[in-house]
């Protein structure tokens, strides 16, 4: 579930304070995603709403909704129902208070470069340091061999043309420095340690590319059960930038024409909250140009991944 915005200082007077166009266009998404109303409650009050002022803000809102006299600006009417998508799941997300310019990652303050709402993409800048970034190539290199991807027919995995990168998987807390930006993660997000894949670092030579794709594991696919006994869904990805290529190897998001360069120890977050297009979060690595990119990549499952 995103954050509702935070009240402005009047907002404990019930009689006087309106309910923004943006709140209850939140509070409908999250009607439409499924959340119960106890959630969408107490994420109201932890963005600092006083419980009556809540409750009052979801009465009238939700009965506006129902009865159909909302507006255009409260948000799109989705042409398909929520009823026909899989159920919303919870995500991670960053922000206990939404438009903080810098967020807590336990041993360091992050700072927020970019943050969009739908499909929720956050931008951070100085995740790693450049001798944290070294480590993990100097690590991962002697390791590296041509990518795999999930099979979708068997749940094992296969080589794939779309993605031409060289990579490989550290186990979880396989070190101190995998463990501390595990950790630093967790932190950062706000969500378990061991909810999360181990780090997964990737090379990509000049022309390699990773052609749009969703991580998240497609329901229709008959290996996607076997997956999923491990740990659920992925529900967010979290991409860091280890190097900088000379040109190209943006992390693109087509729906939203949204591109996100590869600048050293910056990293780029984003969630989706169930297995479906609507999510908005196809992503692609666009071809390097001129020199090579790495970058490490942590998904977020819905549970332990043991
Ligand atoms: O390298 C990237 O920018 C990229 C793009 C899309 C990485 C991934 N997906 C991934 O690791 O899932
Ligand atoms: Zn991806």
């Amino acid at each position: 579930m995103s954050s509702p915005a935070e009240p402005h200082a009047a907002s404990t007077a019930l009689h006087r304070q309106p309910i923004s166009a943006e709140l209850r266009q939140w509070i409908v998404e999250q009607a439409r995603a499924g959340i119960a109303p106890d959630a969408v409650l107490h994420a109201m009050e932890a963005a600092g709403w006083a419980e009556d002022v809540a409750l009052h803000a979801m009465e009238t809102t939700l009965a506006d909704h129902l009865s159909g006299t909302m507006r255009e600006s409260d948000g799109p009417i989705e042409g398909k129902a929520a009823d026909d998508l899989p159920p919303a799941l919870l995500v991670p997300d960053p922000f206990g208070i939404e438009q903080a310019l810098y967020l807590d990652a336990g041993d360091r303050r992050v700072p927020v470069l970019a943050a969009l709402h739908k499909p929720r993409i956050v931008v951070f800048g100085n995740f790693l340091s450049d001798a944290e970034c070294e480590a993990l190539i100097a690590a991962a290199r002697p390791r590296l061999a041509r990518s795999l991807t999930v099979a979708v027919d068997t749940g094992g995995e296969e080589l794939n043309a779309d993605r031409t990168s060289e990579g490989m998987f550290f186990e979880r807390g396989a070190n101190a420095l995998i463990g501390q930006i595990e950790a630093r993660i967790a932190t950062l997000l706000k969500w378990p340690v061991e909810n999360g894949e181990g780090l997964q670092v990737l090379r990509y030579p000049p022309r390699a590319e990773y052609k749009p794709h969703y991580d998240y594991f497609d329901p229709q696919q008959a290996g996607t059960p076997v997956v999923l006994k491990r740990g659920g869904q992925r529900v967010a990805t979290l991409i860091i930038y280890l190097n900088e290529p000379e040109q190209g190897g943006g992390t693109v998001f087509p729906d939203v024409h949204f591109e996100v360069g590869p600048k050293r120890g910056n990293a780029v977050f984003f969630s989706y909250d169930r297995p479906h297009p609507s999510t908005q979060s196809l992503h692609g690595g666009a071809p390097v140009v001129r020199g090579e990119k790495w970058i490490a990549t942590k998904w977020l499952r819905e549970r332990r991944f043991d």
